[in-house]
């Protein structure tokens, strides 16, 4: 039985890697840090009780900040792979966080680079390190690929070029398997909330649910070249099952900015928004509605009616400075790894307007006072 290690386990990427190695037959350690309340709901179905005969996902407590800890987690567990997913993952929150970031995502990944060094298991264990599209920033050219030159334009791209290189380092210094997965943007159900596409999907719904009056963006004009999580995964295994290290760009080709993305979330619920104005004063507008896929699908049409401004900018969401445009080249990963997705966009979309359709309609019965919550403080 191989033996994995999801540093970041908890995370998006974590939830859907644990349950791809579990099926092909790994035992998954996870480190998950320790907070005042549990941060591991995305694993909940993968949980055995800890007596049972045939555990085979176990979490650990641990930080990539602290050395002593990982050294003493990879001791013990002695992995064949760790997936190095963990990180302050939010650009935006990266330069309000840069210290921080740096710490994580760049000195982080020497710590666990430096930690299998240091117990003699650069023969053994195979490192698969989360590298971003994030590195390639400032458009130099598209579509980007393994050869692009990088220019990174936040403190968490900048940590991250950090872990990029460091990775390559210790591949060449110490013979270590350590590769790096320089990965597109990726999404699903389980994306964080405040990422731009949960944040359209949890909002579209609400609006269409009548929960929500407007949603409110920065950047619209912004090119993202998105994938779903579940194939992405997938891809870092492929990784780290070649039989020399490498780095490879994971993308699906396809580019389209976030008002695109807007338009086919509300798509997907039969509500067709069309954009007008320019800058910080554009808007987008109900011009049409499928009353009857809107019934079928339990809208609250009622409270949806045509030249309703359901999206606006706040300079709020702008960031200091901007990567206006992503568009991956993964031949490479395609050829070598024979990796191909699933998911294009227009099912990406769909499958998570779905997931956040059902969540927001268990919102709605709550907050229409099925329920009463209790309020601690009294
Ligand atoms: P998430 O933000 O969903 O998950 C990040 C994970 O890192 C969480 O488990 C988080 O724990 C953990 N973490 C944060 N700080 C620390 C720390 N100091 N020590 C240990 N764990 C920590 O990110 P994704 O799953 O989307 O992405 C996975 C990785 O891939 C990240 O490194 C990200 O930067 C990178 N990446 C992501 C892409 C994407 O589009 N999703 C694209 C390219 C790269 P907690 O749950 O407690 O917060
Ligand atoms: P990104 O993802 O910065 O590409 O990093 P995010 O979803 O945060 O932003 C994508 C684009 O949308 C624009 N935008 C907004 N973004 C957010 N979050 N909120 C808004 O209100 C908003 N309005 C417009 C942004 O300016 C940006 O251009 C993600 C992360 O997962 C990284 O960890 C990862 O490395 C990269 O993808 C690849």
């Amino acid at each position: 039985m191989k033996i994995a290690l999801i540093i970041g386990v908890t995370g998006q990427d974590g939830a859907y890697l644990t349950g791809f190695l579990l099926k092909k037959g790994y035992f998954v350690h996870g480190l998950r840090r320790t907070v005042s309340l549990s941060n591991a709901k995305r694993l909940s179905q993968f949980y055995t009780d800890a007596h049972d005969d045939h555990v085979n996902f176990k979490l650990h407590f641990g930080d990539l900040t602290d050395s002593t800890n990982l050294i003493r987690i990879i001791k013990e567990i002695q992995p064949d792979e760790i997936y190095n997913l963990a990180g302050m993952s939010h650009i935006q929150v990266s330069f309000e966080m840069p210290e921080y970031t740096a710490n994580t995502d760049g000195i982080g990944t020497l710590r666990l680079l430096e930690a299998i060094r240091i117990l003699g298991l650069t023969k053994k264990t195979r490192i698969y390190q989360a590298s971003t599209s994030e590195l390639y920033g400032l458009v130099q050219t598209v579509p980007q690929n393994e050869t692009t030159p990088f220019y990174p334009r936040s403190p968490y791209a900048v940590a991250k070029i950090y872990g990029y290189w460091i990775t390559i380092n210790y591949r060449e210094a110490y013979d270590i398997f350590a590769s790096n997965g320089i990965l597109f943007n990726h999404e699903s159900p389980l994306r964080g909330e405040t990422f731009i596409t949960r944040k359209i999907t949890r909002a579209t719904c609400k609006i269409a649910l009548g929960l929500q009056k407007c949603l409110y963006l920065g950047n619209l004009s912004a090119q993202r070249d998105w994938g779903h999580s579940q194939d992405y995964v997938e891809a870092m295994w492929l990784i780290l099952q070649q039989e020399k290290a490498e780095d490879f760009v994971i993308a699906t080709g396809i580019t389209a900015t976030v008002r695109d993305f807007v338009k086919m979330s509300f798509g997907e619920l039969g509500i067709e928004v069309e954009f007008s104005g320019k800058g910080e004063y554009e808007k987008g507008v109900i011009i049409d509605i499928d009353y009857d896929l809107a019934k079928n699908l339990g809208l609250n049409i009622g409270e949806l009616h045509f030249g309703m401004d359901v999206v606006r900018v706040d300079p709020k969401y702008y960031r200091p400075k901007e990567v206006d445009l992503l568009l991956g080249d993964s031949k490479k990963s395609k050829t070598q790894l024979g990796w191909n997705p699933r998911y294009d966009l227009q099912s990406l979309v769909e499958d998570m307007i779905q997931s956040d359709l059902l969540l927001m309609k268990k919102d709605e019965y709550l907050q229409e006072g099925n329920f009463r919550t209790l309020n601690y403080f009294e």
